[in-house]
């Protein structure tokens, strides 16, 4: 459509311009504002695509205004602040968030009729930012909501990258890749600062000065530039700022004379260089370029963030910068390990730039860092090869071997020598550095008797034939057996994270115990008080309020008020009514709608029809083998083989109605868990293309998920699957945000799953599987082939074999789960032992779903236990027990 309305120039804050006028007009006059003058689309027409950026940048303006007031504020106050340091940031849309905080719905609703549009419709326009792989990404981005909502001075910080998580296509062949270019149409939400940005060097050497200082020098040096994203809170005028860093070579290193004698790609050769940092989220590293594409990336992160945060303090402090007073200023947090760098770089910083003591520096960057650990897959525990280090960051690596010195004589001091077997054991599992020599010192208490024997000078040597024939089968020995590798030097980020926090947390009760009493624990013997717990939490502004407008509004009915939305304790009172007979109907036909969408976009992206009087039963995250899709797709072969073995009126009577829904994304060069992929996309066109089955069943993987999907879902689930292999799952976040919809979980008692069955009552829970301390020894069992595995596990195999599912070889996954030669250890993941669980626990829940009644008291049990997994509450206690920092709000 045209533009209808006249244009006239307005600026300034939505709600504050003209008071003569009403809010959605002086929304609609705003929005043509930016589509005349601000939006880099051509001038005819006001299609979707502009109307969405001018409705953006409308909405940026008030963002602005609120940001500007937030930071003068927190400048004026000299507060303390805390710092969310991420590789990832999985932000999804921004606009209905933007204007529902800003209590704005109605009047953008409202101008956008006026100037011929859908608010929904326009609002689908933005593309996802999909800054970020899975779950951990997500909850970054969720603590930022809260953080901005409960008014906390913070700041998040990541990369700009040029392009986010792989489009994921779903062909004959599986899963296929392409690049996302998200901001091919621009972004309206991000303001590049160019006025700020800093070097960050690569490579290079460091030398000793006249003053007896190290230094590092040389190398190259590229430029990091900030690019703001504002983020509001709910109901606040609170807008915290989300910066990220994006690359480019400083001007200066431009070739301009290779430039003009014609050697056009050399001089731009640097500028590619440092631009391709920030090209992609995850760049594959199998290759040594990939790595250290990889480990530039993290310094980047950490190096520019640093000396902006760093620049910051030295600002507010004017001429007294006292620097051992910069942890009651400063909070860094690391999410993972992907910033640990973090560590080395403030004390080269304060150290080298700053001329702090070695002794201060470490007081100070202890007090002022802290780790949370979001995974216990050894696999997943970060290392970086020393020597790559070393090349890229010579400086650092100095910082790094002085942190693992000094740990090793904290160690030794520890445990003494008394007992070397205990100090070698320590040493081996905590130290930073990892295959490197000992100090003298330190090695000399290890010399085994036998060695001790070779360079004792006594006389008794035993005898010399006997040594010489000693010699000789050794010889022969070594004829035989391969050279012994020698083991790469690593540095291990995780280690050096603890030893260089103050606060180590887990996400979950279950996963903080495991990272104490497992994977850091010799840590925690030493340091108990460092470690702490943090259940997740997930945004209900986002995760309800916005993406289940149906289900929120009955809430807020049933409730008296829309106060749930910050109080999420207030959910509770739905118990009361969980029984009642009114609220059951409005819930049910809540839920009916949101399912009537996703029939829809179903239709839309995989050509299926799918029953919405079917059960909707939903597994959906990134793809893994511990995340176990393999179990339950295997329950729905299951499933279907026993519904074929049936008459129809057999088949009916016995099984409830189902749409099984998928989605999830492989990383691009996990082979096992593409081929899940394909089997699901297989037994789904077998199925559903069954005639026999009709709407019994349907099988659907939903391409590409993303947040944006997942809004989508999560409201229409009825039954959502959290499956993992008991202890692997650190938390889970999706479970939340399924509860908190009114959907059932199914689950293993791992990650938050074990909070959710507390909070919502065991008999609101299908719970079924191995536990977490039952895992080590099931795995053993499995590996000496005690294990008898049950026929309908069996049963189920063969019959994916059999070909039923076309003709791609599932040999290499049914094999994984076998065990057999070549397939790596047997079934590590413990499918096999968990089948029979799993499939009993499906058939109740069958039963469970038959009774609406049961099953809706169920649902809003479900809604109602959830208030303890709101973001809002894990920030507090972030803020209380890590970070140390007090709410503000704007006048
Ligand atoms: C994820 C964990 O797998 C998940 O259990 C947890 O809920 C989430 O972090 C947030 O804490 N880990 C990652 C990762 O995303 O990349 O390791």
């Amino acid at each position: 459509p045209k533009l209808k309305v006249p244009v006239t120039v307005e600026q300034g804050d939505a709600r504050s311009i003209d008071k003569s006028k009403s809010d959605a007009e002086a929304v609609a006059s705003r929005i043509a504002y930016h589509a005349e003058f601000t939006s880099s689309f051509s001038r005819e027409g006001f299609d979707i695509p502009k109307a969405y950026l001018a409705t953006a940048q409308s909405i940026r303006d008030s963002l602005i205004i609120n940001w500007n007031a937030t930071y003068d504020m927190y400048e004026k106050m000299n507060v303390k602040q805390a710092y969310y340091l991420s590789m990832e940031f999985l932000q999804g849309r921004a606009l209905l968030n933007a204007i529902g905080n800003l209590e704005l719905s109605g009047a953008y609703g409202e101008a956008l009729r006026k100037l011929g549009h859908k608010l929904e419709n326009v609002a689908s326009q933005e593309p996802d930012a999909a800054l970020g792989n899975g779950g951990l990404g997500r909850l970054a981005s969720c603590f930022l909501d809260s953080l901005a909502t409960l008014n906390y001075p913070a700041w998040g910080y990541g990369l700009r990258y040029k392009y986010g998580l792989f489009k994921q296509l779903i062909t004959k062949e599986g899963q296929e890749e392409v690049a996302e270019n998200w901001l091919e149409m621009g972004n309206p939400w991000e303001i590049i600062r160019n006025d700020i940005s800093y070097p960050v060097k690569f490579y290079g050497k460091v030398v000793t000065g006249s003053d007896g200082k190290r230094r590092w020098i040389g190398g190259e040096d590229i430029l990091a530039v900030a690019h703001d994203v504002p983020i509001p809170g709910y109901k606040t005028k609170t807008t915290i700022n989300l910066r990220l860093w994006s690359t480019k070579v400083p001007s200066v290193d431009f070739d301009l004379s290779a430039f003009n004698s014609g050697e056009h790609t050399k001089a731009y050769e640097s500028q590619a260089n440092a631009e391709k940092i920030c090209y992609i989220l995850y760049p594959g590293d199998d290759s040594l370029e990939g790595k250290t594409l990889r480990l530039k990336q993290q310094y980047t992160l950490c190096s520019a963030s640093l000396q902006d945060v760093i620049k910051c303090f030295e600002k507010r402090s004017g001429n007294n910068v006292l620097w051992k007073e910069f942890p009651e200023k400063v909070a860094v947090q690391m999410n993972d390990t992907h910033p640990t760098l973090c560590i080395p770089e403030l004390m080269r910083i304060l150290i080298d730039l700053k001329g702090i003591s070695w002794k201060e520096a470490w007081d100070i960057t202890q007090r002022t860092v802290a780790y949370t650990n979001h995974t216990v897959l050894p696999e997943a525990l970060e290392k970086w090869s020393l020597e790559l280090m070393q090349k890229l960051l010579p400086r650092h690596v100095e910082i790094i071997e002085m942190i693992d010195e000094q740990l090793i004589n904290d160690i030794v001091a520890e445990f003494g020598k008394s007992d070397p077997e205990l100090l070698e054991r320590k040493l081996n599992a905590m130290r930073i550095l990892e295959n490197v020599e000992l100090p003298s010192s330190v090695a000399d208490l290890f010399i085994k008797p036998k060695e001790m024997s070779a360079i004792d000078t006594s006389e008794d040597k035993g005898s010399l034939a006997d040594e010489e024939d000693e010699f000789v089968a050794n010889k022969e020995k070594e004829v035989d057996r391969p050279p012994v590798p020698i083991p790469p030097k690593m540095v291990r980020m995780a280690n050096l994270c603890v030893v260089g926090g103050h606060a180590v947390n887990g996400v979950a009760e279950i996963h903080s115990e495991i990272v104490k009493q497992d994977v850091f624990n010799d840590f925690y013997k030493l340091w108990p008080n460092k470690f702490q717990n943090k259940t997740n939490g997930v945004t209900p502004r986002r995760w309800i309020y916005y993406c289940n407008p149906d289900l929120s509004t009955i809430i807020t009915k049933w409730i008296g008020g829309e106060d749930w939305v910050l109080n999420t304790e207030k959910l509770a009172e739905l118990r009361k009514f969980a029984d009642n007979e009114d609220l059951q109907s409005e819930w049910r036909a809540a839920k009916r709608i949101n399912k009537l969408k996703v029939v829809s976009f179903l239709k839309e992206k995989t050509g299926y029809s799918v029953s919405p009087d079917a059960m909707f039963d939903i597994q959906v995250k990134r793809i893994h083998e511990y995340k176990r899709q393999l179990l339950n797709i295997l329950g729905i072969v299951y499933r279907y083989k026993k519904m074929k073995e049936m008459n129809a009126v057999e088949r009916k009577e016995k099984f409830t109605s189902r749409v099984c829904i998928f989605g999830g994304k492989a990383f691009a060069t996990y082979a096992q868990a593409k081929r899940i992929v394909k089997l699901i996309t297989d037994v789904g066109a077998t199925i559903n293309n069954d005639p026999d089955i009709g709407d019994l069943l349907k099988v659907v993987f939903v391409p590409d998920y993303n947040v944006s999907v997942a809004e989508l879902l999560i409201p229409a689930s009825e039954l959502s699957q959290h499956i993992s292999t008991a202890g692997m799952e650190a938390s889970g976040t999706s479970n939340m945000k399924f509860s908190m919809n009114g959907c059932i979980l199914i689950g293993t008692l791992d990650g938050a799953n074990v909070e959710i069955r507390e909070e919502v009552g065991e008999d609101n829970f299908f719970l079924f599987g191995a536990q977490a301390h039952e895992i080590t020894g099931l795995r053993k069992e499995r590996a000496e082939g005690k294990f008898v595995p049950d026929p309908r596990f069996e049963e189920v195999k063969e019959y994916i074999r059999s070909g039923v599912f076309g003709p791609y070889n599932y040999d290499e996954l049914m094999g994984s789960l076998e065990g057999n030669e070549g397939f790596g250890q047997a079934d590590y993941f413990l499918v096999g032992k968990d089948f029979p669980s799993y499939i009993e626990c499906q058939e109740k829940v069958d039963e469970a779903y038959k009774d609406q009644k049961r099953w809706t008291r169920m649902s809003i049990l479900n809604s109602a236990g959830s208030y303890k997994f709101s973001s809002d509450r894990t920030i507090h206690e972030y803020a209380r027990d890590i970070w140390n920092i007090q709410p503000l709000e704007l006048p």
